[in-house]
């Protein structure tokens, strides 16, 4: 009797055990916070854990993907403390994390992914690289906000199971950043780049320069930067990109699968290039560099020769460091250009950046001109110079400064930034539809969408988290996420999982009170 009562109860424990590992507590892969929300999730209500065995396979030979596993592997092994060995596999895995191109659906795209999670294996197929890449972001998400933690924390790791497919609405999603008017360096911009990947964003635009500097390096111009780099807003030292640390920089934001735009501004917002080269003034008069804050007073002589020359050196040197197949001639506030050498100096220019094989993108205002077949113009404030582009045939990328744009102070208590557009509290960034925003142009008209962080009055990389983040987040899903899918309420819940996350990262980011921020 006693033995029977022994086996019983060893039963009994055996059974509670095997049993537990089903009925933990139900998961709903639909309920995850996941920004940008996906396309579509279908929940099976169980559990994936990623383990000290658990290991990464990718297909045999396939060096990209190999260096996707090892990424994926690098955000999660300092919190997991696991192992996880990136594996090259001959045949399809049925366990553990399998990233593969195998079997993809192609109407994905360029960068939608499916992630099929089971009780066994956590599968990532895309029909491209970028597709697994924006993957893994999912998946990194998907866990505790523990893990991005740089030390290890306790288990377990536990993913819901069930399957996302997914892909952007718009092939452009870019935040811009503005090196000109204060400086940040390479290793700034790469912290920039790896935050704005974690949401699938795929375009880094780096305005280069501006009245208050030249901040890459041109051989051929070589004062640009010397004399051009050597300051900013309120006198500081400035600094400049060898053409080395831009290539690095172009390099660290592939690896990402995002694509730098360099941007020159011309031919207003060019002071520090004034400064530089005395050729280049109207009356061969160079201005001291400018070191405040005011716009649209400056202007290259549009009658010179020379100045032409110089349009195409700094073209032909900086598309020739540029993988990625757009060039931004700025076009902005020019306000001191008369209009009718505006257009001929954006029509020579659009022609200089098609010579050196890139397509020209410039702020709304080139729309006066004539656009070359696949300029592309981006909005910013004045819907008649949209409308003027898309009469011409343009794509726009919508960067509505009184949306998008991260130099708007979040309220009038708001120490950093400005307000001329718009104070811009977290929903107003959110509720935003590109396809709304000016009338008679609608979603066929536009390529993306992007977020310009102006550094005026932002010093320092604390400063440029706390006007993007959280702001950034709702821009990105924006982007990516179908209008159908977008809902203030769903967002608001869903960015309150992600304070803990930022904080996990260190970044200095506004706890808005619209959100119910989770502890
Ligand atoms: C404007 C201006 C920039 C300023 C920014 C500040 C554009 C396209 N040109 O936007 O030079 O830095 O506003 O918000």
């Amino acid at each position: 009797m006693m033995k029977f009562r022994k086996v019983c109860a060893f039963l009994l424990i055996v059974f509670t055990t095997l049993s537990c590992k089903k009925s933990r507590e139900a998961t709903d892969l639909t309920r995850e916070p996941l920004i940008p929300i996906p396309v579509s999730i279908e929940a099976t209500e169980s559990v994936f854990e990623i383990t000290r065995s658990t290991e990464i396979y990718v297909d045999d030979g396939d060096v990209a993907l190999n260096k996707i596993g090892e990424y994926l592997a690098a955000r999660l092994r300092p919190a997991t403390g696991f192992p996880l060995k990136v594996i090259d596999s001959k045949k399809q895995a049925d366990k553990g994390i399998s990233l593969t191109l195998d079997g993809a659906d192609e109407t994905l795209g360029e960068e939608g992914y499916e992630l099929t999670i089971t009780e066994d294996q956590m599968k990532l197929t895309a029909p491209n690289y970028a597709g697994i890449f924006r993957g893994v972001q999912t998946i990194r998400q998907l866990l505790r906000y523990h893990i991005e933690s740089t030390t290890t924390q306790k288990g377990p790791w536990e993913i819901s199971t069930g399957t996302i497919q997914d892909y952007p609405t718009y092939p452009v999603r870019s935040a811009m950043l503005d090196v000109a008017r204060h400086f940040f360096t390479v290793e700034e911009v790469k912290q920039y780049i790896d935050l704005i990947a974690e949401y699938k964003m795929n375009t880094l635009h780096l305005h280069l320069t501006d009245d208050q500097g030249w901040r890459i390096e041109i051989k051929s111009w070589p004062n640009l930067t010397v004399h051009g780099g050597s300051t900013q807003v309120k006198g500081g030292k400035g600094g400049f990109y060898s053409q080395e640390d831009y290539k690095e920089i172009v390099q660290y934001a592939s690896d990402r699968y995002i694509t730098v735009i360099p941007e020159i501004d011309m031919p207003g917002h060019t002071n520090a290039a004034l400064a530089s080269y005395p050729e280049l003034n109207c009356n061969d008069n160079p201005p001291e560099l400018y070191t405040g804050t005011e716009v649209g007073f400056s202007s290259l002589c549009v009658d010179k020769d020379i100045t032409y020359k110089f349009v195409e050196d700094v073209v032909r040197e900086v598309a020739s460091l540029t993988p990625g197949s757009y060039f931004h001639l700025g076009g902005d506030e020019s306000h001191t250009t008369k209009k009718n050498d505006f257009i001929k100096f954006i029509d020579r220019s659009q022609e200089i950046v098609l010579k050196y094989g890139k397509t020209p993108i410039g702020w709304e205002e080139i729309s006066q001109s004539k656009l070359q077949k696949n300029t592309v113009v981006q909005f910013w404030s004045d819907a008649e110079h949209a409308r003027n582009a898309i009469k011409q045939g343009a794509k726009l990328i919508m960067s509505p400064a009184n949306k998008a744009y991260l130099d708007m102070s979040y309220d009038s208590t708001t120490t950093l930034g400005q307000h001329w557009a718009a104070y811009i509290e977290v929903d107003s960034a959110y509720m935003w539809d590109p396809a709304s925003i000016v009338p008679g142009i609608s979603q066929d008209n536009i390529l993306g969408i992007e977020a310009p962080l102006w550094s005026e009055t932002l010093m320092t990389m604390r400063d440029l988290e706390y006007m993007a983040f959280p702001r950034i987040l709702g821009h990105a899903e924006v982007g990516w996420s179908p209008a159908s899918a977008r809902d203030w309420d769903s967002y608001k819940r869903r960015l309150a999982q992600h304070g803990p996350r930022l904080e996990a990262r260190g970044i200095n980011f506004y706890k808005s009170k619209l959100v119910s921020w989770a502890d």
